[in-house]
């Protein structure tokens, strides 16, 4: 199974500022414990992240018909980007949104997420563990149709 997992504007700053907000570990780290999730589960696994808008469009158009399942932290693009819900959708890969913060308790701006209605189900406010269970959600769910 291959998995690949997206992140958006400024989740490369992760532990250098706001760690009341994203927590202290810093980025390596979250693509460290994505990456020995995936080497436990026995699942193939690449993490990308991207300031820019069409290079994030870009990445998951290049999933098309490659890859078995997206998780995706938009970042601030969550709360503005039709282009990257038109090229979720468009690639029809199940998809899982996470966010590390809980958004549902945050400004009136981000309560609005474009990609939502392309997604399977959003883990907000896990931290870093929310793309971990984003992962197994995607595991179990392949095996499930593998059942079939
Ligand atoms: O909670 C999340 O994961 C967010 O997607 C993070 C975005 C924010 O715009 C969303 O509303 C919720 C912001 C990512 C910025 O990450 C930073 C990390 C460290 C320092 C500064 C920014």
């Amino acid at each position: 199974m291959k998995i690949r997992v997206i992140n958006g504007p400024n989740l490369n700053m992760l532990g250098i500022r706001e760690p009341d907000l994203y927590g202290a570990d810093t980025y390596e780290k979250l693509c460290a414990l994505i990456e020995s999730h995936a080497k436990e589960k026995g699942i193939e696994v690449e993490v990308f992240q991207s300031n820019h808008e069409g290079d994030l469009v870009d990445f998951i158009q290049q999933c098309y018909q490659k890859v078995d399942g997206i998780v995706i932290n938009p970042a601030a693009y969550t709360h503005t980007s039709v282009a990257i819900l038109d090229a979720v959708k468009a690639v029809q890969i199940p998809t899982v949104e996470v966010h590390i913060s809980d958004v549902s308790k945050r400004e009136d701006f981000r309560q609005i997420s474009y990609i939502r209605q392309a997604c399977e189900t959003t883990i907000s406010g896990r931290g870093l563990q929310g793309y971990l269970d984003a992962m197994d959600y995607l595991i179990e769910r392949s095996e499930k149709q593998n059942e079939q």
